[in-house]
């Protein structure tokens, strides 16, 4: 009998240009050709091979694509949109390490550098041979970047940064390190490159979610930087947070794409698998999973859709970036778990995608924001009062 796709369902394609439905099937063709069959493997050993992938992606032209000249492709809100999607349908991780270098790092130097800051970096940094990282967290400062303790202070025209960050997203094979740091004058973006002395990374070990991705802790002991490694158009907590606007808007879309990878897999999965003597996916039980969780992809597609096209025409706000990264991640991480149910025992296994998607989420969840977070958010929007302290 003829099946329909979930988001065949909502009519997606109909929303989309034909430039936006060649990039996505570009980005498609790229993860199943050179990311999947790596997958299960990059995610048992907790290893990428980051330095060839960042050129590959470079290659391909999603390493701030959303970003005008410098190497960059330019393209719209829709289009870096769905490239996250198609690149979180093979692992977060991947989508990481792509919003990190595009939408936090590249993003950084491109809005908030000095033009000899952009020639150096953008570029590089466009085709893959230069990675970047953010280090915005701390041991003790997550949630509450404006707590930080990493400081920058000044020593005749130079600047010394002490301090440490954590959680860093490609830290340890980064080139270059964009620093948030406490200063005299306020919060302010530092370019540390690596090698410099006094900068040291550690990987951090043992995680059990975005096992695909280097995750690392970046110390700065008395680094002596030149005076033109500061931001010069970043001033105060506003510069590292217009930064985040950017990679949470990836993440709305790129937590679709978990969530579809695993819907299109138990899809498969119930119509092979008989059990009392029938398909599974003749049971109502199952049939009601199924819907809901399309019901759920299919409206948070939408709602990245909407988001993106705000972002076109220039006037979407943080607070409905805020609205589509808590759903979005939130019933992605709902849908990567029915889906578990569905595929029994095998379903924790990494032959199948599922569990993988799963386990990833739950970093998804607390990064870029912790879905508390954007609740709190939210309600100020909604009620003007904040309940953050
Ligand atoms: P507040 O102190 O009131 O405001 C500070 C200044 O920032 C402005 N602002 C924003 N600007 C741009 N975009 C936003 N989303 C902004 N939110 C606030 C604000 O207007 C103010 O400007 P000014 O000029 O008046 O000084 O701070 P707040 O109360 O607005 O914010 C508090 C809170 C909790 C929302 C904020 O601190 C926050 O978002 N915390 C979460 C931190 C976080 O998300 N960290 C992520 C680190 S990076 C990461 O996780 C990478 S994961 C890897 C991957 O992406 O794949
Ligand atoms: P905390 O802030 O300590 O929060 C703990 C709990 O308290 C959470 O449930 C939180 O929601 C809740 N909470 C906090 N404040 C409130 C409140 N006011 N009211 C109620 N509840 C509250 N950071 C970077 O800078 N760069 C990166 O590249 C990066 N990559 C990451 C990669 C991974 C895999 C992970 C897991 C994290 C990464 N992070 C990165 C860090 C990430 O942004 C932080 O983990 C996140 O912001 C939350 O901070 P925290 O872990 O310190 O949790």
């Amino acid at each position: 009998p003829r099946t329909v796709h979930p988001t065949a369902l909502f009519g997606i394609d109909a929303l989309l240009t034909e430039e936006e439905r060649e990039i996505r099937a570009t980005v498609r063709r790229f993860c199943d050709g050179e990311l999947r069959p790596h997958l299960p493997e990059w995610f048992d050993k907790g290893g990428i091979p980051a330095r060839d992938l960042a050129r590959r992606l470079g290659a391909l032209g999603v390493l701030g694509m959303h970003l005008d000249g410098y190497g960059c492709a330019g393209m719209g809100a829709v289009s870096y949109g769905l490239a996250c999607l198609e690149l979180e349908a093979a692992d977060s991780g991947l989508r990481s390490l792509v919003s990190v270098q595009g939408s936090l790092a590249m993003f950084a130097i491109w809005k908030h550098g000095g033009e000899e800051q952009k020639q150096r970096w953008l570029p590089a940094m466009a085709r893959g041979e230069a990675i970047g990282c953010f280090g915005l967290t701390e041991p003790d400062f997550g949630s509450d970047p404006a707590g930080m303790r990493t400081r920058a202070r000044r020593d005749g025209t130079d600047w010394i940064l002490s301090g440490t960050k954590m959680w860093i997203t490609n830290g340890s094979v980064a080139d270059v390190a964009v620093v948030w740091a406490r200063t005299d004058d306020g919060i302010r973006g530092f370019l540390v490159p690596a090698g410099t002395p006094g900068f040291r990374v550690r990987d951090i070990e043992r995680k059990l979610s975005l096992r695909a991705s280097v995750t690392s802790e970046l110390v700065l002991d008395e680094v002596r930087l030149p005076a033109d490694a500061v931001l010069p158009g970043a001033r105060g907590l506003s510069g590292p947070l217009s930064c985040l606007n950017e990679a949470r808007f990836g993440i709305v879309f790129g937590a679709i794409g978990a969530a579809l990878d695993c819907l299109d897999t138990t899809l498969g999965y119930v119509r092979e698998r008989r059990v009392f003597d029938r398909p599974l996916a003749s049971y109502q039980l199952t049939q009601q999973k199924l819907a809901d969780m399309t019901l759920e992809a299919g409206k948070g597609l939408l709602l990245a859709i909407h988001l993106g096209r705000l972002k076109e025409a220039g006037t979407i706000t943080p607070e409905q970036v805020s609205v589509g990264k808590l759903n979005n991640v939130r019933e992605a991480i709902d849908i990567a778990r029915t889906c578990r149910t569905l595929l029994g025992a095998n379903g924790i296994t990494l032959e199948y995608p599922v569990i993988r998607h799963a386990a990833n989420l739950e970093s998804v969840l607390t990064y870029e924001g912790t879905s508390e977070v954007h609740s709190l958010v939210i309600g100020r929007a909604l009620t003007g009062e904040s309940a953050f302290q």
